[in-house]
């Protein structure tokens, strides 16, 4: 769509492809809100991606068996292939990825709540794997129908790699509880840790979610955080019933009338005050992942000077 035609005529055509289910790709012209928006998700889900291989790599060293060992180690690296397959779609918006590191570390720019949260015992690389990486799917299935067309691609393979990494972690799981009491005490403790913060991954309810309602009217997201955050207790449910399980929510039971589960009250206090910087983890997450970029830049600096060479 050529950018000499008159705004509204741009505007127009990008609210007809919308209305029509079709995607917005990188070559059409979209308002500067549009795009602001989807910088602000796509980022904030990239750096999601790349902090959190922090919470399960504190485990790679300590894995139980050479079999572990190696599941844990490639799905970590697939997030790290997800966060780089998401800064290429922000990219194709106009942003520099080397400018969103910037706003990572230094706390201008957001990531999932959920990596906050430290991994005390192994049985919480399968928890994560279970529930996080299973409200991951939830929440991202839809958003393979997305508008942006390059993000919604993205999260085709993301999403399925996402599947193996939730069964991983059932699996594990399952075989935990197959083990010891010990081990059994393990898993149920872990459980009881990330319930809830679980949960505030889908973000806050849809009363205080300042972005929904303009995302929703774009088809930038296809649900609200209520209807998800839902749909993710209806699932974990019976799954934690095979498990053999409870989560710690004395208030969950089944609703017949709202064909739903009913669950107690989430501490939106504890969530605000993650966002804020204040979770267990925040300050170690952030200064590791600096030293990172500290520590890689004759890297970056080596790839930029062959570049150059091979250019000239
Ligand atoms: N944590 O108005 P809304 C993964 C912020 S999965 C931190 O409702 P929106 C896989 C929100 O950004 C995790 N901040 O916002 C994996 C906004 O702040 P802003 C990543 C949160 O965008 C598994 C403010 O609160 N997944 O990494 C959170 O409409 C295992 C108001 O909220 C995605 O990012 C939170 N939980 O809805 C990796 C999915 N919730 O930007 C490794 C894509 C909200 O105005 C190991 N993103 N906020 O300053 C989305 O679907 C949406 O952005 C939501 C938030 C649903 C997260």
């Amino acid at each position: 769509m050529t950018a000499t035609l008159p705004e509204e005529d741009l505007e127009r055509h990008f609210e007809a492809t919308i209305e029509r289910d079709q995607r917005i790709e990188p070559r059409d012209w979209v308002p500067e809100g549009y795009r602001k928006t989807m910088i602000r998700q796509i980022a904030q889900h990239a750096h999601s991606e790349i902090i959190g291989m922090q919470p399960e790599g504190n485990w790679i060293t300590r894995a139980p068996s050479l079999r572990r060992k190696a599941i844990l180690l490639a799905k970590v690296q697939d997030e790290a292939g997800h966060g780089l397959y998401l800064y290429s779609a922000a990219a194709t918006l106009g942003a520099d990825r080397a400018d969103l590191t910037d706003k990572l570390i230094n706390g201008k720019q957001k990531y999932s709540s959920i990596f906050n949260y430290p991994t005390l015992t192994f049985a919480d690389v399968g928890v994560i794997g279970w529930l996080v990486d299973g409200a991951a799917i939830c929440n991202q299935v839809p958003l393979c129908r997305s508008s942006y067309g390059p993000y919604a691609r993205a999260m085709i393979r993301i999403c399925k790699e996402e599947s193996f990494h939730q069964r991983q972690g059932f699996e594990l799981l399952m075989t935990m509880m197959r083990g010891t009491e010990k081990q059994r005490e393990m898993v149920q403790e872990a459980v009881n840790r990330w319930w809830w913060p679980s949960l505030m991954m889908f973000g806050p309810p849809d009363a205080d979610s300042p972005n929904t309602a303009q995302s929703m009217a774009w088809k930038v997201k296809r649900h609200t955080n209520d209807e998800l955050r839902q749909r993710f207790v209806d699932m974990s449910i019976p799954q934690a019933e095979a498990l053999g399980v409870t989560f710690p929510d004395p208030d969950l039971k089944w609703n017949a009338e709202r064909g739903h589960y009913d669950f107690g009250a989430v501490d939106w206090d504890e969530f605000k005050n993650v966002l804020k910087g204040n979770g267990p983890c925040n300050a170690q997450r952030v200064a590791h992942r600096r030293r990172a970029q500290e520590d890689g830049a004759w890297v970056r600096e080596a790839a930029s000077a062959h570049a150059a060479k091979k250019g000239s």
